[in-house]
C-alpha cells in the first residue's frame, strides 16, 4: 500500500474522538478526578490534537492497587502458556490496527510515516513476540550436594515475578521504548503502571484498548498521564507497592528517580542519555559510512538516544567525508509525515526547538565553521507554526566546547579529524556518558580491536541501530544501569529463588 493510502486510512482510522487521551486504570478508561489536564499539540504545525488528563496521587494510587491485585488474582494464576499466548495476541492486534498506531504515533511526534512504519510500530510487536517467545522456553540452575548424613540435598532456582512494575517513558520512540519494557515485564508475570511521556500520550492510551481487545484480566496494564516532579511520575515511583522502576530518559532525570525509588529500595533499570561517538577510518567502505552516519545523525531528527553527534574521521578522507555528510544533509526533505518523499520531522516540541537552536548558537559562539544548516528551518503554510530546525554539521570546535559534550538530541552533528587509531579511541571515550558507538573500518583486526576498547554498552561496526532483540541492550557509565534485551531482562523483571530441599 503506498504511504498516502496508508496516511488516508490512518487518518480516518484515528477518528476525533480518539484524540483525547484517558488513563487506562483497573481495564477502564478514565480521565480521573483532578479536574486537570493540558493541550497536546504537533509539533508539525503547533494544532491542537487534543487534550490529556493529568493524574494525580489518587490516579497513580488506583492504578497501583489495580495491578497488585491482577498480581494475586487472575493474571498471577496464569501459566505461562496463558500469558505468552495473550501477549502474543497483543503482538497481533498491533500489527491489525498497524494504521491507527501510526498515525496517532506521527501526530504526537511528527515523524515521518516512512521511518514510524519500519522502526516504531513493527518492533512494538515484535517487543511482545519475542519477550513471549523468550520466557517459553525458561529453564534455571540445579546443584546436588552432599551433606554430612550422607542423605544429600538439592538446589533449584525459581524465577518469580518481581510484582508492580513502574514504566517511564520517554517522547522520541514512544510505542517502541514503553513497549520495550511492558513486553518482558508482563512476559515475566509482572503487571505494570506506565506513565508515558507528556509529549506522546495516544499510543499508550491506544494500547488499553488491545489489552482489552485480547482479554487482558484488567490490572495488568495501567496508563496514568502526567509530568514528573510533583506529578503523576513522581508519584508513581514514590508509591510503596511499586516493587521496581523501570526508567528510559534523561541522565539527570534518572537522578530524580533514583532518589524517588530508594524510598523502599527498589530496584531500577535505566537507559539514559548519550553523547554518542563514531569513528570512521580512511580503510572503510565511505558509501555505507556516509549512509550509516547519515541515519546515526539525523534520523528522528536526531532524536535518538543512540544517535551519533560526535563524528571522528582519519585525516587522509575527512575532507571527502565532510563534504558527502553535508551533501546527504542538504538531500534530506523536511516535510509533512504522510508525503513519501519526506525523511525528515519536526522536532518534539517548541521548548526542545528552544534548546537545540540555543546549540545551534552556541556553536557559532564557541568558534565552530557551519558546515551546512545552523538555523530553524523556513516551512510553508501552517507548518512555519511547527518545531523545524535545519539538519546541521559542525567542525573546528575544540574538545571542550559544550556543543562537542552535551547532548544536544537533534539533527546535528561535529566532525572532527584524527591521526591515529589511540587518538580516536581516546577522543570517542572522553564522555562521561557510555551508550553507543559506531565504528566504520573494512579492517577486521582493526575492527575487533577498536570494538573491544569503546566504553559503551553497544557497539556497532559498519551498521547502526540493527538490533537483535535477544542482546544486552543498555548504557555504561552515566548512560544507564542494568541491561535488558532476551534473557538479560529477566535480572530485573525476577526475582531468583532458591529452593533447597534436604533429602
Ligand atoms: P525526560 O527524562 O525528560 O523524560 C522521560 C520521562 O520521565 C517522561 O515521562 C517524564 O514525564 C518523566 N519524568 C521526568 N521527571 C520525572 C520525575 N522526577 N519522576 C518521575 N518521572 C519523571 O526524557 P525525554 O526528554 O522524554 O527523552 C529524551 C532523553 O531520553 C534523552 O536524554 C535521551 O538520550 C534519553 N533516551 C535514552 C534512551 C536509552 O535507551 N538510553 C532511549 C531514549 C531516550
Ligand atoms: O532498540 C531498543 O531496544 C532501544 N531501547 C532503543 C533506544 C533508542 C533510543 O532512542
Amino acid at each position: 500500500m503506498s504511504v498516502q493510502a496508508l496516511h488516508r486510512r490512518a487518518y480516518l482510522g484515528l477518528d476525533t474522538a480518539r484524540r483525547d487521551a484517558a488513563h487506562f486504570i483497573d481495564g477502564a478508561f478514565t480521565q480521573g478526578t483532578t479536574g486537570k489536564n493540558w493541550e497536546n499539540r504537533t509539533p508539525l504545525d503547533n494544532s491542537l490534537i487534543g487534550r490529556v488528563p493529568e493524574g494525580g496521587r489518587a490516579e497513580i494510587d488506583a492504578a497501583v492497587r489495580a495491578a497488585k491485585a491482577a498480581l494475586d488474582g487472575p493474571w498471577g494464576r496464569m501459566t505461562v502458556a496463558e500469558r505468552t499466548d495473550l501477549l502474543s495476541a497483543v503482538a497481533d492486534e498491533i500489527n491489525a490496527r498497524f494504521d491507527e498506531f501510526l498515525a496517532a504515533e506521527c501526530l504526537d511526534t511528527g515523524k515521518p510515516y516512512g521511518l514510524a512504519s519500519h522502526i516504531d510500530i513493527p518492533r512494538a510487536a515484535a517487543n511482545f513476540k519475542m519477550f513471549a517467545d523468550t520466557v517459553k522456553t525458561l529453564s534455571t540452575e540445579t546443584f546436588v550436594m552432599p551433606t554430612p548424613d550422607g542423605a544429600g540435598a538439592i538446589n533449584y532456582a525459581l524465577r518469580r515475578p518481581k510484582g508492580v512494575i513502574a514504566v517511564i517513558s520517554p517522547w522520541n520512540l514512544p510505542l517502541l521504548l514503553m513497549t520495550w519494557k511492558v513486553g518482558p515485564a508482563l512476559a515475566c508475570g509482572n503487571t505494570v503502571v506506565v506513565k508515558p511521556s507528556e509529549e506522546t500520550p495516544l499510543t499508550a492510551t491506544l494500547l488499553g484498548e488491545v489489552m482489552n481487545k485480547v482479554g487482558a484480566p484488567k490490572g495488568v496494564y495501567n496508563v496514568v498521564h502526567g509530568f514528573g516532579p510533583g506529578s503523576a511520575g513522581e508519584f508513581l515511583t514514590q508509591h510503596p507497592l511499586v516493587n521496581g522502576v523501570t526508567f528510559t530518559g534523561e541522565t539527570r532525570t534518572g537522578e530524580a528517580i533514583m532518589r524517588q525509588a530508594a524510598l523502599g529500595v527498589r530496584q531500577v533499570s535505566f537507559e539514559l542519555g548519550g553523547k554518542n561517538p563514531a569513528i570512521v577510518f580512511a580503510d572503510c567502505d565511505l558509501d555505507k559510512a556516509i549512509e550509516g552516519t547519515m541515519r546515526s545523525a539525523f534520523a528522528n531528527c536526531g532524536q535518538v538516544c543512540l544517535g551519533t553527534e560526535r563524528i571522528y574521521v582519519e585525516r587522509p578522507i575527512f575532507d571527502a567525508f565532510v563534504a558527502r555528510l553535508k551533501a546527504g544533509a542538504e538531500g534530506l526533505r523536511l516535510g509533512r509525515p504522510e508525503d513519501p518523499s519526506t525523511n525528515l520531522g519536526p522536532l518534539i516540541s517548541q521548548e526542545h526547538r528552544t534548546k537545540v537552536l540555543s546549540y545551534y548558537r552556541k556553536a557559532i559562539e564557541e568558534g565552530a565553521t557551519v558546515v551546512t544548516g545552523g538555523g530553524a528551518a523556513d516551512m510553508p503554510g501552517d507548518l512555519a507554526q511547527g518545531a523545524w530546525v535545519q539538519p546541521t554539521i559542525w567542525t573546528g570546535l575544540t574538545d571542550d566546547a559544550s556543543v562537542v559534550n552535551e547532548e544536544i538530541f537533534g539533527p546535528c552533528c561535529h566532525i572532527r579529524p584524527f591521526d591515529t587509531e589511540g587518538e580516536a579511541i581516546r577522543l570517542a571515550n572522553a564522555t562521561p556518558y557510555g551508550l553507543a558507538a559506531a565504528v566504520w573500518t573494512e579492517n577486521l583486526s582493526r575492527a575487533h580491536r577498536v570494538a573491544a576498547q569503546m566504553d559503551v554498552g553497544v557497539c556497532w561496526v559498519n551498521s547502526w541501530f540493527l538490533r537483535d532483540l535477544r542482546t544486552a541492550f543498555g548504557g555504561a557509565k552515566q548512560s544507564g544501569i542494568g541491561r535488558e534485551g532476551g534473557l538479560h531482562s529477566l535480572e530485573f523483571y525476577t526475582e531468583l529463588s532458591n529452593v533447597c530441599i534436604k533429602l
